[in-house]
């Protein structure tokens, strides 16, 4: 055979090679959240949750309209902060990403969230809880936690039934998640009968809590209610306790992770705070999933890793029934997304919130996160 011949040849084999229609499609899925500053840690736990989603989703194969597709997780820091998290909600945009996990905070959520409905981008966040992420009247905006027009009240309720509190002083650190939730705790507590003893907010990026503290130990209450996250509300804990206040600090799902104790100390110890989804200690798979993640990333899970995991699955199960990778066929499946995960069964009412919201709540025993009650709101 002549070379002409020889080539004509391996290019008949190599157009009908079935070798040829199966070679990888590469998807991309954004990840977005703190990757730095004080809320790293909760960031990387979402982002490894979503990590190992994807490794495993590879791992088993993915075959969508007949071809072989291998995710990528396209990772963005927005460093907590709203403004970075519209340029790296654009930049995701830009890098044609058919769906996102994120962000973390309901103050980057919310913002970034104008930006992927404009491209018609799916928006699946793993733990912002502000109610009004989902109240925009976008057709992109999912989540899979509970809102903090749930967590609130929950939190309220079992201060008011389980730890008998009559008098309760708000602290929160004015950020979108923080401010929200006091006002949702604020509203249940007087309504269960609750005083309100003073209301005060400080930020974010607050270190020194103790002028505050002291000014709420001479009003002498039976709790305090923290509305911000772990990496002030830990010090904050701390502060009281030095300044000898035996009241217990409330707070919601920002403050309730395991590296509380670190921060908190001896403070641990007088915090009640709740997550906004089921116990990990309850989950179906649960334990194995905790395993799992150790074993990969030689740490524990702070708090929503499970589900930014189920989160990435749910993507993977929209482009199964969709038949497709594109990113307008993905969001036309979500809403009839029935989805069996770690973190439960997942199905969104028509705004993309949860349909079976569950609040658990926590103390820290011995320095432990220990599960006191699990509320199915
Ligand atoms: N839900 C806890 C922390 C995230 C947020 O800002 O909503």
């Amino acid at each position: 055979m002549d070379s002409l011949k020889r080539i004509a040849l391996v290019s008949l084999v190599l157009l009908l090679s079935p070798l040829r229609s199966s070679a990888d499609t590469v998807v991309k899925i954004g990840d977005v959240g703190p990757l730095t500053g004080q809320l790293a840690r909760t960031g990387n736990d979402e982002k490894n949750g979503a990590q190992l989603a994807v490794e495993e989703i590879n791992q088993k194969g993915l075959v969508i309209g007949g071809q072989k597709v291998t995710l990528q997780l396209d990772v963005q820091d927005d460093a907590a902060d709203p403004r970075t998290a519209t340029q790296a909600a654009q930049k995701l945009v830009d890098d044609n990403v058919v769906a996102v996990v994120g962000h973390l905070n309901s103050g980057t959520s919310i913002p970034a969230s104008k930006i992927y409905s404009d491209a018609g981008i799916v928006q699946i966040s793993p733990s912002a809880t502000n109610p009004a992420y989902t109240q925009q009247g976008f057709k992109t905006t999912y989540r899979l936690v509970a809102t903090d027009a749930q967590q609130g009240p929950a939190l309220a309720t079992y201060a008011a039934k389980n730890l008998q509190i009559k008098t309760v002083a708000i602290v929160d650190d004015a950020t979108a998640y923080g401010q929200g939730l006091a006002n949702e705790f604020e509203k249940s507590a007087r309504s269960l009968g609750i005083k309100i003893v003073s209301r005060d907010a400080t930020n974010d990026k607050a270190v020194d809590f103790r002028a505050i503290l002291t000014k709420i130990k001479g009003e002498n209450p039976d709790a305090i209610m923290y509305g911000g996250s772990d990496a002030t509300g830990g010090p904050f804990a701390k502060q009281a306790r030095q300044l000898g206040l035996r009241a217990k600090v409330l707070a919601g799902d920002g403050v309730c992770t395991y590296a509380l104790p670190t921060l908190a100390v001896d403070g641990a110890s007088s915090i009640v705070c709740s997550v906004a989804g089921m116990a990990l200690e309850k989950m179906d798979g649960g334990a194995d999933f905790a395993k799992k993640y150790q074993n990969r990333f030689g740490e524990p899970i702070q708090v929503y890793a499970p589900f930014t995991y189920d989160a990435v699955y749910i993507i993977a199960d929209a482009m199964k029934r969709a038949n497709s990778v594109d990113r307008a066929k993905i969001l036309a499946a979500m809403p009839a997304t029935r989805y069996k995960g770690v973190i439960g069964e997942t199905a969104f009412d028509s705004k993309g919130d949860l349909q079976h919201p569950v609040i658990s709540i926590y103390t820290y025993a011995d320095g432990k996160k220990t599960l006191l009650d699990v509320v199915k709101m």
